[in-house]
């Protein structure tokens, strides 16, 4: 990793120091310093290995629902032994110092709120928790019967992770909480998304709109990357401690 010192445009240092209402939008790129593999890199990204479409459509889940649960299993467990890298703690510091600050997620792996950020906006769910698949209730316990995926103890549907997947709808309540942000926040960061999962793909260009100041940080290019006023080409680990020392 590059250790030398991040060359931060002085109108940005002058941004973040004006800033009344910051917006974040993550994806899994800031958890990768942490361990937990992106889906569309080309030689560690999941979607390199494992299809989308065997694994995270309803459709999938109907066709192989023991394939789909292990598959989510084995992922849960790769997350629980993460821990929070210098990107996430970043965060946590900067809400302190702002105003106001929304942190929006792509992120199914709980490392903010691990990290110690509040208020965090999931937009694809969390793999920590279960859900019916046929009442879309979540479920909190449930009998062991080495099922799997186990059963609904209410109607005896199948279980499946909180996440969403093609195809499904976004939780109502976080969408229009993240795209209010969006909307009315002054500066907009973009940390560690290929920028092409909507509708959350869309926030940053909603945010440009507004006519908020849009940063990108992220190691390599993206369909956002011509429209940010800004680009930080680093690890969000590395970048983002920086940009908060200048808060
Ligand atoms: C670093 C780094 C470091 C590396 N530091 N950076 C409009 C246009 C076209 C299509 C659609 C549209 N509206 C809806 C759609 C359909 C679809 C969609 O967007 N498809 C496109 C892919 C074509 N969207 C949906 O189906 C969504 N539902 C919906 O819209 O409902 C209404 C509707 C339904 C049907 C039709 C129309 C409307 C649901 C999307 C659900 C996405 N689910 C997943 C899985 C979640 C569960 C799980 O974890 O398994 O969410 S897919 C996967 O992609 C996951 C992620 O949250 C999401 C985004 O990926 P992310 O985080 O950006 O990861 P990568 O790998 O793509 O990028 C990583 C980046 O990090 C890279 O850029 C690296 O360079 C960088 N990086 N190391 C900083 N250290």
């Amino acid at each position: 990793m590059n250790s030398t010192a991040l060359d931060i445009p002085s109108n940005l240092i002058q941004a973040l120091r004006d800033v009344h209402h910051v917006a974040v939008l993550t994806g899994s790129g800031i958890s990768a310093e942490s361990g937990v593999p992106t889906f569309r890199e080309a030689q560690t990204g999941l979607w390199s290995r494992f299809k989308p479409e065997d694994l995270a459509t309803p459709e999938a889940f109907k066709r192989n629902p023991k394939l789909v649960w292990e598959w989510y299993a084995w992922r849960g467990e790769l997350v629980s032994g993460a821990q929070p890298n210098a990107g996430h703690v970043a965060l946590v510091e900067w809400q302190r110092r702002v105003p106001q600050f929304t942190l929006i997620t792509q992120n199914v792996d709980g490392l903010h709120q691990r990290a110690g950020s509040g208020n965090v906006i999931e937009l694809h769910g969390n793999i920590g928790r279960t859900k019916c698949f046929e009442e879309n209730r979540i479920v909190e316990k449930w009998p062991e019967t080495g099922e799997a995926p186990p059963r609904c103890p209410r109607c005896g549907g199948h279980l499946r992770p909180d996440v969403v997947w093609f195809g499904e709808t976004l939780p109502v309540e976080a969408l229009e909480r993240a795209v209010a942000a969006a909307r009315s926040c002054d500066l907009f960061l973009s940390i560690g998304t290929s920028t092409v999962v909507h509708p959350a793909a869309s926030l940053p260009f909603e945010a440009l709109e507004q006519g908020a100041t849009v940063v990108e940080i992220n190691p390599d290019s993206t369909p956002l990357t011509p429209h940010a006023h800004h680009v930080l080409r680093g690890p969000a680990g590395r970048v983002l401690p920086e940009l908060v020392r200048h808060r």
